[in-house]
């Protein structure tokens, strides 16, 4: 930006903070309202907001962000929580396995200097979050996938774990008998955690972690570990999630999305609304599967929204964490 435009933007963003003038930068006057949310971060407000009703793994990173710690690893220890929770069976250990009975782990990290690391299709490991960190934090890659990221786990210090639990084999056991797959998530049977954290420094990270969809084909990746579309973080602006049919969230990039309408000066709550609207303004089918999206921005404003009733938020914020319901766009 040329420095005369920038002291421009600078004094009327300074007007329009002095006057709380959030209404003037809608419409064309997108930069002024970006610049109004980048320079008026909350500090010292931590806030940890989770997928689904884990009130335990939201719990966990909101203590920690209230010690002081990271947003990046108030999320890592927050997930984890599912991941090692063996009753879960679309998170970590006790996930359903694919058609052919294996465990395929889906997860992504993204912290607040844009720094982000994935896995997919890992097989054997249990904390696949905290595996996509060393990934970000120890390699030259982003993703690492199948094999390769197992032996890259096993080489750092991760152990191999049986992921199949005797529960969900039985359960696969059961499915073979008609091995009938329907593409479509049953719209109460999915528990993907994607966490977003607001730490006292004012710094935003995230993760998603999944065993993706039930009896899925082999080797199918959902929008899980996919930077931006299971899980997108700006610093300057905020982050969002997504949980649901990861198929759709992908066609429209949906916590990019997110996102980038809040950084257009939609709030967290708005952003979401329009990510589930373009969904099912493009499909039809949308009364067939359910998608919902979490989004936090600087201020520590957070938002959700889903197609179908039933989905709720956690959130942690002031000491309190509670299950917010999440309006929809269907209605029972
Ligand atoms: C996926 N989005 O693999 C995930 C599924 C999910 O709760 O969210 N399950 O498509």
């Amino acid at each position: 930006m040329k420095r005369r435009n920038f002291i421009a933007t600078t004094s009327l963003n300074t007007i329009a903070i002095t006057l709380g003038l959030t209404s003037i930068a809608r419409g064309k006057d997108y930069k002024l309202n970006s610049k109004t949310i980048i320079e008026k971060p909350m500090k010292e407000h931590a806030v940890a907001i989770c997928t689904w009703e884990f009130t335990k793994a939201n719990a966990v990173a909101g203590e920690l962000l209230d010690k002081g710690y990271e947003a990046i690893d108030a999320v890592i220890a927050g997930v984890a929580v599912e991941e090692e929770n063996i009753k879960n069976t679309t998170v970590g250990k006790g996930g359903s396995p694919d058609r052919e009975g294996n465990v395929t782990l889906d997860a992504c990290v993204m912290d607040h200097t844009g720094s982000c690391g994935a896995v997919m299709c890992v097989e054997n490991i249990t904390n696949v979050a905290a595996l996509a960190r060393e990934i970000m934090n120890k390699t030259p890659h982003v993703i690492l996938t199948g094999k390769g990221a197992e032996d890259f786990a096993l080489k750092n210090g991760f152990n191999a774990e049986k992921l199949l639990t005797p529960e969900s084999e039985e359960a696969w056991q059961e499915w073979l008998k008609t091995s009938d797959y329907k593409p479509l998530i049953n719209i109460e049977n999915h528990d993907t955690i994607g966490m977003l954290a607001l730490d006292k420094k004012g710094n935003i990270s995230g993760a998603c972690t999944t065993s993706g969809l039930a009896y899925k084909m082999k080797g199918r990746v959902g929008d899980s570990p996919i930077i931006g579309s299971g899980l997108f973080i700006d610093n300057e602006i905020g982050g969002a999630a997504a949980t649901g049919m990861g198929e759709e969230v992908i066609k429209t990039v949906g916590s990019f999305l997110i996102v980038e309408l809040m950084r257009n000066g939609m709030s967290p709550q708005e952003a979401c609304e329009e990510a589930i609207r373009r969904i099912v303004s493009k499909n039809p089918n949308h009364v067939n599967f359910q998608v919902a999206y979490i989004a936090i921005n600087k201020k520590g404003e957070t938002g959700s929204y889903c197609i179908h009733p039933g989905f709720k938020m956690m959130q942690y914020k002031n000491q309190e964490n509670k299950a917010i319901t999440t309006n929809s766009y269907l209605r029972n």
